[in-house]
């Protein structure tokens, strides 16, 4: 049963817990400046922390948006969503902050591996998880492994290119998934201030975005399907949860055929997946 203390910072949120017997028992959470820069996310997530009586030296997962590559740089592939994180050595820093036993992983990949062994990928032998959130994140676990990169980029699936994508994105790369279907991309489509506002919205072009979004993410669990032979997909994420998005993604879906259509269901930890993936040890050898 997992135990201590876990971070995840994302595009718009940062969120901190304490952990017992594999639950959450307290948590905090406060917006995510993505202007702050290196030195001031770490304040932000040490003031989360410090509400929830965080002791030095306690276990400490930390998941972030971004790549973390094997030494624990951290760098964010789109440029746009954490303007200045550009390659600072994040787990060295932790650790002459919150003491040596800090591990750190990308927030999808942590959410990928809680919810591969604690919720909807139980049972699958090659899952992927999605989520749709202010980026498109994901995580791929084939045979109970997650998929690792030493640069920390593999997984990261919102920046393959779509079919429904034309725009360039915040990584430079012109016609990505997340420029198509991720909130922030839902949002300026929609001209609504996030993506929350376009659900509740009935203006045509706020549905639309919506649909298009749902679109790229079903070819998208097309493409991995074909890619990795998977046999099961859950999506997670506050557009990916939102009201009536999955029923979209399915209804897409259908246009797939029958050999890339695998079952596509809604990940079951919700918001706390990558909180409790943060603390996860990699193997599950390590699990005891
Ligand atoms: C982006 C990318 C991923 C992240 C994903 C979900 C950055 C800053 N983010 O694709 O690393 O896992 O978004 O992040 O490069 P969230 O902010 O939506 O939680």
């Amino acid at each position: 049963m997992i135990r201590g203390f876990a971070v995840d910072l994302g595009g718009t949120k940062t969120a901190a817990a304490r952990i017992s017997d594999g639950r959450i028992v307290a948590r905090e959470q406060a917006p995510t400046d993505g202007n702050a820069g290196f030195d001031g996310q770490i304040a932000a997530m040490k003031a989360l922390l410090d509400r929830l009586g965080y002791p030095r030296g306690e276990a400490l997962g930390v998941a972030v948006a971004g790549r973390v590559d094997q030494e624990g740089r951290w760098q964010a592939v789109n440029a746009a969503t954490l303007p200045g994180i550009t390659g600072e050595p994040l787990l060295t820093k932790l650790r002459a902050v919150f003491g040596d036993r800090v591990i750190l992983r990308n927030d999808a990949a942590a959410a990928t591996l809680a919810e591969a062994r604690l919720g909807a990928g139980r049972g699958a032998r090659h899952f992927a998880y999605l989520t749709v959130s202010t980026g498109v994140g994901g995580g791929v676990m084939l045979d109970g492994s997650l998929l690792q990169s030493p640069n920390g980029l593999a997984g990261h699936v919102g920046f393959m290119s779509s079919p429904f994508g034309d725009e360039r994105c915040g990584s430079g790369r012109r016609g990505t998934v997340e420029s198509v279907a991720s909130g922030r991309a839902i949002a300026r489509a929609a001209g609504t201030p996030d993506a929350r506002a376009a659900f509740a919205s009935d203006q045509p072009e706020a549905q639309e975005a919506i649909d298009r979004s749902a679109a790229a993410v079903a070819r998208l669990c097309g493409d991995l399907t074909a890619l990795f032979g998977l046999d099961r997909i859950a999506i997670g994420g506050s557009v990916g949860l939102g009201e009536g998005y999955l029923a979209r993604v399915l209804a897409k879906f259908e246009e797939e055929p029958p050999l890339f259509r695998v079952p596509v269901i809604p990940a079951i930890l919700g918001h706390d997946s990558a909180l409790l993936g943060a603390l996860l040890p990699d193997s599950e050898m390590s699990l005891s």
